[in-house]
């Protein structure tokens, strides 16, 4: 991929700028709306968000797709070329209920493989960018690598619908783990793991507009992104994902395969 220093700087202006509106917002009452259930919700500002972003991709990038939550995205079948993969606003629940802990996510793939992502805490004004093999920075100071600390010793984050669930194995994990918190932003849980404030994000069913930023961000800081049975995502469909350092992301793997 070409002008990737271009790249950024716009789409960290775009980013930015989306942020502010967000933040704009809640001055204003917020059209809420359910999609598939009464914790599966939109806004009139994901729209908004989304909407902005696909015009400035148009704009300075015609022709390459977009793959983005709030959009119909039919003609996306597969990943080959370039393709944009957004979601405007991850935790919307929290966006609605707290007005906190929610993030702006972009990922630019090409031929299925992160070049660039971006996840944005608006209401922290952190913004995270990985760069394929040139590692991730917030706010343009370079983060390190993450430690490899084992699940004994680091948090876990378990997603909501999977720790209230009936699967026993992940309550287990929660045991095993010095503690379990919860965020509500898949995005944001996968820097908190990426930056080592836990070792390990496991959540039920992710789409993949979940699942794109956070992915090349946690790789370039040498965690491990998969599926449950340690197999790798697929981007073209929603997967029960653990995001953990090496060494808790191989326990968490034999323990939800049940090997333990
Ligand atoms: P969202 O806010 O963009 O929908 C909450 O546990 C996390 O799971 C959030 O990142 C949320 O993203 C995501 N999530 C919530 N409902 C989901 C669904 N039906 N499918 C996939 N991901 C979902
Ligand atoms: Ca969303």
């Amino acid at each position: 991929m070409n002008q990737v220093e271009k790249r950024n700087q716009l789409i960290t202006e775009w980013i930015l700028e989306a942020g502010e509106k967000i933040k704009d917002s809640f001055k204003e009452t917020i059209q809420v709306e359910q999609k598939t259930n009464r914790n599966d919700l939109v806004t009139e500002m994901d729209k908004k968000t989304e909407k902005q972003l696909t015009e400035n991709i148009q704009q300075y990038f015609p022709g390459e797709r977009i793959f983005a939550e709030e959009s119909n995205n039919k003609d996306i079948q597969d990943l080959s070329g370039i393709v944009w993969i957004i979601d405007p606003i991850d935790g919307t629940l929290n966006f609605v209920k707290q007005q906190n802990d929610f993030a702006i996510m972009v990922a630019v793939y090409e031929d299925g493989i992160g070049q660039m992502s971006y996840i944005y805490d608006v209401m922290k004004g952190e913004l995270y960018t990985a760069i394929k093999d040139k590692g991730v920075s917030c706010n343009g100071q370079p983060i390190e690598k993450a430690q490899d600390i084992a699940l004994e010793n680091g948090l876990v984050a378990i997603s909501s619908p999977l720790l209230s669930g009936d699967n026993d194995a992940v309550r287990k994990i929660g045991r095993k783990s010095n503690g379990v918190r919860m965020v509500g932003s898949a995005g944001l849980e996968t820097v908190y793991a990426s930056t080592g404030r836990i070792v390990a994000y496991i959540a039920a069913s992710l789409a993949p507009w979940d699942i794109a930023a956070g992915k090349l961000i946690a790789e370039e800081l040498g965690l491990v992104y998969t599926q449950h049975n340690g197999r790798k995502v697929d981007l073209l469909q929603k997967n029960p994902v653990i995001v953990a350092t090496p060494t808790a992301h191989e326990t968490i793997v034999e323990m939800l395969t049940q090997k333990v």
